[in-house]
């Protein structure tokens, strides 16, 4: 093969595919024998539009092979996965074990591309490690970072349509890169340093996660304010130069939630706002739990019963079937906690069943439920009819006004 991509998750996968349709064969690597063999039999193990066609034909025609070890080729990409440990440093195990793997089969000239998120540096340390293990090639290899930036649930679109920042450890490397990516890319391609570009998609996401702090740091002086906080957002943003986000539940996913800590560990003296955005963000998924729990005496105090609740959503944003670092399941999980013999309704409409939670339709669960949770904007939330004598709490925004 031309390629050996190793990790076939949300964004390895798809590349790989991409790659594939442009007819270079491509050896797609991951440590679970079961997406291997799934990949294999021309199926696919996650949920995105489009990928299941692209990954279909690729096996079909021979361009695309999956496997549990590296074969030789010409250019590596690192699409691992980077969580962070216990104390919010970042893991990078993953990128190198895969770069261990691969070390061997090293030869002049070679191609080597991290694109897994990674702390400022990564890039450098790897190349160093390399290095140290093959000094021969030292010079001798093309050493570059390259993030993605797709959003789940358009990724075959942006994957090829998204402008790209790419950073080489030297001019040479850079430059072999953007001509590596220039086969299946139409996005531009900027050429800039390996930590440049790594600080860059770090940066992408920690200036949303601020962004999104500021909305729900508002959210929760409207809350004491009496105002309507999507109302507020709505006619501030008719100045043309202001841009609020929307407040919610909190925030989630594997990046947003994610990424600015990989800032904070390693510069947390300057890191001020960004580590604050966090934790506000964090802080806004305890506060609606305790919303739900406030409520939910409140009810019993007025009628002298205890409320049903319905929860609506779990997922971390609207209308995908993704719960990871989900503050809907998170404060789902909390108001359970809470549970003193109340009837709970939950609901993802996304999710067919759930191994822990019982989930109920959205239909029902409005009817039946005295107190309504919106946790995510869900669009099928937006057309129900509530009936007047609910108590609805709105944290995402369906009733806005
Ligand atoms: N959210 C709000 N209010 C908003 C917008 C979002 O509360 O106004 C919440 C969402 O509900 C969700 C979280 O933020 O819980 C993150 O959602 P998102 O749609 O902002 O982003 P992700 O995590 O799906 O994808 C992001 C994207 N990055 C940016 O927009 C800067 C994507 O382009 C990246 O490729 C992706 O992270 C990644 O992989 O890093």
């Amino acid at each position: 093969p031309e390629v050996v991509m190793i990790g076939l998750g949300y964004i390895g996968l798809p590349t790989a595919a991409l790659i594939a349709q442009n007819k270079t064969h491509v050896h797609g690597v991951d440590i679970n024998l079961k997406v291997v063999e799934t990949i294999n039999a021309g199926k696919i193990h996650i949920i995105e539009p489009e990928l299941d066609i692209a990954v279909a034909n690729a096996v079909k025609e021979g361009y695309l092979k999956a496997s549990t070890t590296p074969v030789e080729a010409n250019t590596y990409l690192i699409v691992v996965p980077t969580p962070f440990k216990a104390k919010n440093e970042p893991d990078i195990s993953f990128v190198e074990a895969a770069t261990k793997a691969i070390i061997p089969m090293l030869k002049e000239d070679d191609l080597y591309i991290i694109e897994s998120t990674s702390p400022v540096g990564t890039t450098e340390k790897m190349m160093d490690f390399i290095h140290q293990e093959r000094p021969e090639l030292k010079e001798k290899l093309n050493i570059a970072y390259c993030p993605e930036r797709v959003l789940p649930g358009n990724v075959m679109y942006e994957l090829v349509h998204n402008d790209r920042v790419i950073g080489g450890v030297d001019k040479k490397s850079t430059e072999k890169a953007v001509a590596f990516y220039r086969q299946f890319i139409k996005g531009d391609l900027h050429k800039t340093n390996a930590r440049t570009a790594e600080m860059c998609k770090l940066v992408e996401n920690s200036s949303r996660d601020v962004q999104i702090a500021f909305a729900n740091e508002l959210s929760l002086i409207c809350d004491k304010a009496d105002i309507n906080v999507w109302e507020l957002i709505d006619l501030a943003n008719k100045h043309p130069r202001v841009n609020i986000l929307q407040p919610g539940c909190g925030v989630g996913g594997h990046c947003i939630a994610v990424d600015p800590y990989f800032i904070v560990a390693e510069y947390p003296m300057e890191s001020k706002i960004i580590g604050k955005a966090r934790e506000i963000n964090n802080y806004k998924s305890f506060w609606c739990a305790e919303k739900v729990q406030t409520v939910k005496l409140e009810f019993e105090l007025k009628h002298g019963r205890k409320p049903s609740i319905a929860l609506m959503g779990l997922a971390f944003k609207p209308n995908i079937d993704d719960l990871r670092e989900s503050p809907a399941k998170y404060i789902t999980q909390k108001v359970l906690q809470n549970a003193n013999n109340e009837e709970y309704y939950i609901v993802e409409p996304n999710i067919a069943e759930h191994k822990v939670f019982k989930l109920t339709n959205y239909n029902d669960a409005v009817k039946k439920a005295d107190v309504i949770v919106f946790l995510v904007a869900h669009d099928e939330f937006k057309a129900l009819e509530i009936a007047s004598d609910k108590v609805v709490l709105d944290f995402c925004g369906i009733i806005k006004r």
